[in-house]
């Protein structure tokens, strides 16, 4: 069954405003959507595209805490950082609201009424950690204490970092408050929910049956939760920042952060469109398409449509087209490491160059599996495409007509064999671009776009122009004709993917009206008409430039050397005081220290341990020169099993320590000791 839709709202995850936004958000969700609905828009279709800050939730308060402010200056400060950058990187929004905003407030508070007094949630009272000094219930992630897995002693009420457990805050041994340092006491609280288990089988055939055309991320995703089944979710939390649940026995509660967050896709589209906003979420006729990134697949594919389903009279989404994780140089991307390229920063570094971050972004983006920025592929990408192909392709019929036809579009006379066949390539393009884009393939589109201007940077260096201007001027205006009208179609096709380089364009061949359905026709510039002067589109990315941010990379990773949260080991279960004390570890001398012939990370060591000499082989040759380990003491351990490595009996292992990339060191005591002391 194919419906027919007559208008498409297009959503954008709302980003947290408790940071600005960095490539892999532009990679994940923002450019992908603006992509789609630039092209909507050329094609003359009915778009509007919602976008916004998440402006509640427990990391605002967690941030707002730390900083000594209100979690309404978080927001405040970021809701405009992110909306700058939006606007900077030419993500055309029809409104890029907030969560914190009077209309958003009234509008989920409606919902969540409508939904309770429907009776669409189930009311339970449970145990809850509760601070008996800061009287206030805990939020999972205001609770430290020990996990039970690896013995972290700063695990968090919901994940432990240390060994990524994800965790119940009654996991933890010896719970505290992070607010007042107390220890929680369990305390009963009365929690709304929303019986996700209700909805599983309608939700079952809508997604696995209906929407098998979704990604297969997405499908996948969504098909293993429902596999697992689905579980009732509370959708409010004890907390004083967020949207208060409006009933009466309900006081210091908020809606849960994620009950609120997608309902402010609807807060939104109504302050955009206070008089038609049901048109847009209401009618069977509107398509509806939230673009997002991985982490939001469940929140957008099975819980917001069940919270819409149960309203009652709300669209689905037609398809939510999420993308996987851009990494940066090989390493996750993470706010708290500053391991980013934040958009501010790039356009200090790069002002103008928008396009450029646009175009990796896109070529690179993480579609169907996590991928991963290089500044050495921003630069070849730029400087072999943009630059070479592109770029040299526009500014070659630009500068050959300015010289030859006194800027003005000449005259096409008959066409050539090979003319003929260069326009008909390019014909076939529209079509495959059309069904890449429809089908949310945006690197596949640009691949194809960037093949046109391929198509066009061939036909120039295949027919030489500027060496036939002296002998056939008549051919030279045909081929200038022809390039021209490459240049137009250049100017349609990439608007979605590059909207600054393309108004430039459009300003060189002076026409500004172009449309998605004039693509692939060749009477877009009319003889005689008149252009304008040009310059260069793009301009090479130096190798300095591209090493300065490798260099202030290189600098993060140095300065986050010794926080916690480099790649620390996760700390071992406990042992019991008497094991540890089975063990017998003391001080001895190297007597002497050879290489272990055939064996390059090993040393053979003979070692005076006081009260014998002894064989102890260690893995430790790529650290040490032999010679220069003669005479020194070190610490071993004196009653571990013997072994034979390499045929050798080693009687004892040396102690050593491990950094985190992996160098070993030898561990030995501060000052000369006598040989065979004691460690303990
Ligand atoms: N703020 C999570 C995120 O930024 C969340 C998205 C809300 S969309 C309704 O990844
Ligand atoms: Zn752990």
């Amino acid at each position: 069954m194919t419906k027919k839709f007559n208008r498409t709202l297009v959503t954008s995850a709302l980003p947290y405003a408790n940071g600005p936004v960095h490539i892999g958000h532009m990679a994940g969700v923002y450019i992908p959507a603006d992509i789609y609905v630039r092209y909507l828009r050329l094609k003359g279709q009915e778009v509007i595209h919602i976008g916004g800050s998440d402006e509640h939730g427990v990391p605002i308060t967690i941030r707002a805490k730390k900083e000594g402010v209100t979690p309404q200056a978080i927001v405040d400060k970021y809701h405009s950082i992110i909306k700058k950058s939006f606007e900077d990187f030419g993500i055309t929004f029809d409104i890029y609201s907030r969560t914190s905003s009077e209309t958003h407030r009234e509008t989920a508070s409606d919902f969540f009424l409508k939904l309770y007094n429907k009776g669409a949630f189930e009311e339970q009272t449970s145990e809850q950690y509760f601070d008996p000094e800061a009287q206030m219930f805990l939020a999972d992630r205001y609770i430290m204490g020990e996990c039970p897995h690896c013995g972290n002693p700063n695990a968090y009420g919901d994940q432990c970092e240390s060994c990524g457990t994800s965790l119940n805050p009654t996991d933890l041994k010896n719970p505290r408050s992070t607010i007042s340092g107390a220890t929680p006491i369990m305390r009963a609280t009365k929690h709304w929910y929303l019986p996700l288990d209700k909805h599983e089988s309608w939700l079952r055939q809508w997604i696995l049956e209906d929407h098998k055309e979704w990604k297969s991320n997405v499908y996948g995703q969504c098909k293993s939760w429902l596999d697992m089944g689905l579980q009732p979710r509370a959708v409010s939390r004890d907390l004083d920042w967020g949207v208060p649940i409006p009933l009466p026995d309900a006081e210091g509660k908020v809606l849960y952060v994620w009950f609120d967050a997608p309902i402010g896709y609807i807060s939104n589209t109504i302050e955009l469109l206070p008089d038609s906003w049901e048109k847009w979420w209401k009618a069977e006729d509107t398509k509806l398409i939230h673009f997002i990134g991985k982490d939001n697949i469940v929140f957008h594919c099975i819980v917001f449509p069940a919270m819409l389903k149960a309203e009652g009279s709300f669209i689905l989404p037609e398809n939510v087209p999420a993308n996987e994780f851009l990494n940066l140089e090989g390493d996750k991307i993470s706010t708290s490491r500053n391991w980013a390229v934040w958009l501010h920063e790039y356009l200090e570094d790069f002002p103008g160059q928008q396009d450029i971050l646009r175009y990796v972004l896109t070529s690179n983006a993480p579609e169907t599996k996590d991928n991963d920025f290089t500044w050495k592929d921003f630069q070849a990408r730029n400087n072999n495409e943009l630059v070479a192909i592109l770029g040299n392709f526009i500014n070659r019929a630009l500068v050959l007509t300015q010289k030859y036809f006194d800027n003005k579009v000449p005259q096409a006379g008959e066409l050539t064999e090979y003319d003929r066949n260069t326009l008909k390539e390019f014909a076939d393009i529209k079509g495959i671009i059309e069904s890449h884009l429809d089908t949310f393939r945006f690197r596949d589109a640009l691949k194809e776009a960037m093949n046109l201007a391929r198509i066009g940077n061939k036909y120039l260096a295949d027919t030489e122009p500027w060496k036939i201007a002296k002998t056939d001027m008549a051919r030279v205006g045909t081929i200038m004709n022809i390039s021209l009208q490459i240049t137009a179609n250049l100017a349609i096709v990439f608007e979605p993917f590059l909207p600054f380089s393309v108004k430039k364009i459009r300003q060189f061949i002076n026409m500004d009206s172009l449309t998605w359905e004039q693509l692939g026709r060749i009477d877009l510039l009319p003889e005689g008409h008149q252009l304008n002067p040009s310059e260069l589109l793009f301009a090479k990315i130096e190798d300095e430039t591209i090493e300065k941010q490798i260099q202030k990379l290189l600098d993060t990773k140095k300065a986050n050397e010794g926080t916690t949260e480099t790649k620390v080991a996760p700390q071992k279960p406990n042992v019991a005081f008497d094991d540890f004390a089975k063990l017998d570890l003391r001080v001895g001398r190297v007597l002497e220290c050879t290489k272990v012939p055939k064996a390059d990370k090993l040393l053979q060591f003979l070692i005076d341990d006081g009260i014998n000499k002894r064989t102890i082989i260690s893995g430790i040759a790529a650290w040490y020169k032999p010679e220069e380990l003669v005479g020194k003491q070190v610490c071993f351990i004196a009653n571990l099993e013997p072994r034979k490595l390499r045929g050798i009996e080693s009687q004892g292992m040396l102690l050593s320590v491990e950094d985190t990339d992996g160098t070993l060191s030898l561990i030995q005591p501060p000052k000369d000791v006598t040989p065979g002391s004691q460690i303990g």
